[in-house]
């Protein structure tokens, strides 16, 4: 192998994104290949148990699926220029909006692609279709991708988009364009002029979907300049540079990011880990179905019913686990700005059982709570 890493993916993947974004950061001696058909049955399934991207390769032959384990694993290997930073709170911060961004902004992701398709047929079924047929010509990816999408759109109704949601799922994602906008035009990214793994999981729903499909592309560049011009900056990034900002400074203009996810998201997290919970009690030493059943959940102003995502627990947990982990001065920093988001008692909740990843398979099992410091 030429490189030390292959990504395997694909542009229009919100996952992919997020990774390939990481990985420009990073400065790695990498390629990215396109997730084929082939690809799919000869190279992920077979490692990685499950047809789902993005997909590390390393040139030892190590497999390595989920992005925040791909992060993890490359940052292990190549601690230079961290995307977790340093300083309590702001490491809090940046764990809080990863979960927002992998598990939340899906919603508005994946309404403004499949919701407004009469707008961007061709261009959304082109770009399945050349996951299938890289060769095929233009017509023929559409037709194909017409066919292959169907797992996609048909999550839709699941995610809780429906004609009662989609307003409120749009005034809200408008208004966190907004706030975010306003962000963008005073910083470079969300904690200073360096990316951190915040920034790695807003990219994945502002730049495969909303920053690149051509309705909500060109919704995000009339709205909000300043965000457009952060996705950009996320896919051309100056490696390894930049600082956080210091005194673990948590910029005004977040907070009112920060207080939907503690409004919106907690809820739906908190549910999840009860759920889960309730089916370990059931099911001891068994893997967690990803999706447990409905539930109702709340986005902006609207409410109604999506799937339970047992996953939303193990990127909750890692926010739970730092945040657990501070004493003194920093736990005191921390509550007072989870005290001024709504997120207090949240972060204070009990987990009842760890859940953990397990190779091969994308659905948890229960594990053990790492010791503090491990
Ligand atoms: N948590 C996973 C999510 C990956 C994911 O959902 N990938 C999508 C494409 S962007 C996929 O292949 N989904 C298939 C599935 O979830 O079964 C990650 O961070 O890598």
């Amino acid at each position: 192998m030429a490189v030390d890493y292959i990504l395997y993916g694909s542009e229009h993947s919100l996952f992919t994104g997020k990774a390939r974004a990481y990985l420009r950061y990073k400065h790695l001696n990498w390629e990215e290949r396109l997730a084929t058909r082939e690809v799919y049955l000869n190279t992920i399934v077979p490692n990685i148990g499950a047809p789902i991207i993005p997909v590390l390769e390393t040139a030892a032959g190590e497999y390595v699926q989920d992005t925040t384990d791909i992060i993890d694993f490359l940052e292990a290997r190549h601690p230079q220029g961290t995307v977790y930073p340093e300083q309590p709170v702001q490491r809090l911060v940046a764990l809080l909006l990863e979960l927002y961004g992998d598990e939340w902004l899906v919603i508005p992701a994946m309404h403004y692609r499949w919701s407004v398709l009469d707008q961007q047929h061709d261009f959304i079924m082109s770009e399945f279709g050349k996951l299938s047929d890289p060769t095929a010509s233009y017509e023929e990816q559409i037709a194909l991708g017409a066919k292959t999408s169907r797992a996609f759109s048909g999550m839709v109704p699941a995610l809780g988009i429906t004609a009662e949601t989609i307003p409120g799922i749009e005034a809200a994602y408008l208004a966190l364009l907004d706030q975010l906008d306003s962000h963008f035009s005073r910083f470079d990214f969300l904690l200073g002029s360096r990316p951190s793994i915040g920034d790695y999981g807003l990219i994945g729903p502002l730049y495969a979907h909303l920053g690149r499909d051509p309705v909500p592309k060109a919704l995000m560049e009339a709205r909000a300049p300043h965000v457009a011009a952060w996705v950009a900056r996320m896919n051309n990034p100056q490696p390894l540079a930049g600082e956080y900002l210091a005194d673990d400074v948590i910029p005004e203009t977040l907070l009112p990011v920060l207080a939907t996810v503690c409004r919106d998201q907690f809820p739906d997290v908190l549910d999840a880990i009860e759920q889960n919970s309730q089916w370990l009690d059931a099911n001891p030493g068994g893997s967690i179905p990803r999706f447990l059943g409905m539930h109702r959940f709340t986005f902006g102003a609207a409410t109604g019913e999506r799937i339970v995502s047992s996953y939303a627990q193990w990127l909750f947990q890692r926010a739970w686990r730092h945040y657990q982990s501070l004493a003194g001065a920093d736990r005191a920093a921390a509550d007072a700005l989870l005290e001024n988001v709504g997120g207090l008692a949240a972060m204070n909740v009990e987990l009842r059982h760890w859940v953990q990843r397990r190779p091969g398979q994308l659905e948890l099992v229960q594990g053990q709570m790492p010791r503090q410091g491990a």
